[in-house]
């Protein structure tokens, strides 16, 4: 059996995780052909083994007094270039394999970012939604009751994901700081007066649209006036759109797990403080929008690829995009694609996007910013200071500029194609096995 084979044998049930080391492995193991050491060294195989993993039973009793029970887990997949680090994902579709996908990807995405973080992934099949404030902070109380032995500033630092923002970040480090009588930085994300950074709401959107903008342009392009289909209307979906805006182009999707809204004449700044008050107070859902704004149209159970666009950003999931999507969205038009949610495209859909020679940003380098202003927050906790929002967007600019050279340096093809995908998981993969050869077997 060849290297992969062995890994999908040794993770059967385990349908992200297997796709997501897949998709690494068409790149990376003919790079370790090429790179004996790193084949002499098993990298890539230990790589595949989670250095550790945690799961654990949740309990907590709901606003009706009935116990329930949930399961959290946490995945510590690579520590060699600093301790572990990755978001916290709440949704029913939570499982092992979803966990040590994302963990996986986390790995080479952290080390794209220039910073000395390892990855990590954890949460729960806890659905937030339709919970009350007092049920989501009981639940959160309860999984760090048992998270808070396995974590800490120096070992493994914990930050949002899908379900989880602001509110639950708090709840997560009040009692944190509650058992292990220590306010340090632990959680990223964290709320501007109690230790977070400036920016790091904003940083994965933001962050998306810098490094389409580097792409934009070294294909004389610009945002200036395309048109751009969101997935999504959470954080990632969100602050894509109020950059994008700022650049000059036309947002005209959004979704959730129901359905999508078509708004012709472009979401507006208005429009979007609108979604947000929808989404982060509220708590609705995006077809409410077509009340507010009856013009725009909303198609249930479907998803935004079939509008005609110039660049697509799916923001909402893993493979929310597949081949037929893929195919569509270029028959229409689309020119450019970038992940602003981690692996939202099929293997399939990637494929159609490189054999079309469409630039396709991969989620490891595109989403990037959100983790790398994670790492900035960790720099202001160890510093006990924090840094101006001008100096934080800058840095995130920088480091998703680095990021894009690295692409283009490791993934620029004989005809002058960039393929960012080869260019991410070889440029995130050399600095972990470089570190993983100096520390041993280990
Ligand atoms: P949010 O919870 O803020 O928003 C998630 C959005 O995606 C919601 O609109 C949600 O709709 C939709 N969604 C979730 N699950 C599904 C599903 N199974 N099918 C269809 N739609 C779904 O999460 P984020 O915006 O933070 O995360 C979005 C993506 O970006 C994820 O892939 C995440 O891993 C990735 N990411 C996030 C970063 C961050 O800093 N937050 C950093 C880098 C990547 P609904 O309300 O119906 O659930
Ligand atoms: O997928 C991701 O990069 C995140 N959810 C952010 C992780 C983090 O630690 O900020």
């Amino acid at each position: 059996m060849n290297t992969l084979d062995v890994i999908k044998a040794k993770n059967p049930g385990e349908p992200e995780f297997c796709q997501a080391v897949s998709e690494v492995a068409e790149y990376v193991l003919p790079f370790i052909e090429q790179n004996p050491k790193y084949k002499q060294f098993k990298i890539f195989e230990r790589m595949a083994e989670p250095e550790r993993v945690i799961m654990f039973k949740v309990p907590w009793v709901d606003d009706k007094g009935e116990i329930q029970i949930n399961r959290g887990f946490r995945v510590q997949l690579n520590s060699a270039i600093g301790p572990y680090k990755g978001g916290l994902r709440l949704h029913p579709t939570v499982t092992l394999s979803v966990l040590k996908f994302l963990a996986f990807e986390q790995v080479l995405k952290n080390s794209l970012t220039g910073l000395p973080m390892g990855g990590g992934k954890g949460g729960s099949d806890f659905d937030p939604k339709g919970k009350s404030d007092s049920e989501v902070m009981r639940f959160c109380q309860s999984f760090m009751t048992e998270l808070y032995r396995h974590i800490g500033h120096n070992l493994d630092i914990p930050a949002g994901d899908i379900g989880v923002g602001k509110r639950e970040i708090g709840f997560l480090f009040g009692q944190y700081k509650r058992l292990k009588n220590e306010f340090t930085g632990v959680l990223t994300g964290k709320g501007n007066e109690w230790g977070g950074s400036l920016i790091r709401p904003e940083a994965t959107g933001y962050g998306l649209i810098y490094f389409m903008e580097a792409i934009l342009k070294s294909n004389n392009s610009s945002f200036e006036n395309k048109v751009i289909t969101i997935s999504g209307s959470g954080n990632v979906a969100q602050f894509a759109v109020e950059k994008a805006i700022q650049y000059g182009a036309k947002v005209v999707t959004l979704s959730d797990s129901n359905g999508y809204i078509y708004d012709e004449s472009g979401i507006t700044t208005e429009k979007l403080a609108f979604v947000t008050e929808l989404k982060d107070v509220k708590r609705g859902r995006i077809k409410e929008y077509i009340e507010k704004y009856p013009e725009a149209k909303y198609f249930e159970g479907k998803k935004p690829w079939d509008i005609k666009c110039d660049i697509a950003l799916p923001c909402a999931t893993q493979n929310e995009l597949d081949e037929n999507d893929a195919k569509l969205l270029i028959a229409n038009g689309c020119k450019f694609v970038g992940e602003g949610a981690n692996m939202p495209c099929t293997a399939e859909a990637a494929t159609v996007f490189k054999s079309k020679k469409i630039p396709f940003a991969p989620g490891k380098a595109a989403n990037a910013g959100g983790v790398a202003v994670s790492g900035l927050e960790m720099t202001q906790n160890s510093l006990r200071y924090s840094w101006s929002k001008e100096k934080v967007d800058q840095r995130l600019k920088g480091i998703m500029m680095e990021i894009y050279n690295t692409c283009v340096k490791y993934g620029t093809e004989a005809d002058g194609y960039v393929n960012y995908e080869r260019g991410a998981n070889i440029g995130g993969f050399v600095k972990v096995a470089e570190a993983m050869i100096d520390q041993g077997v280990v």
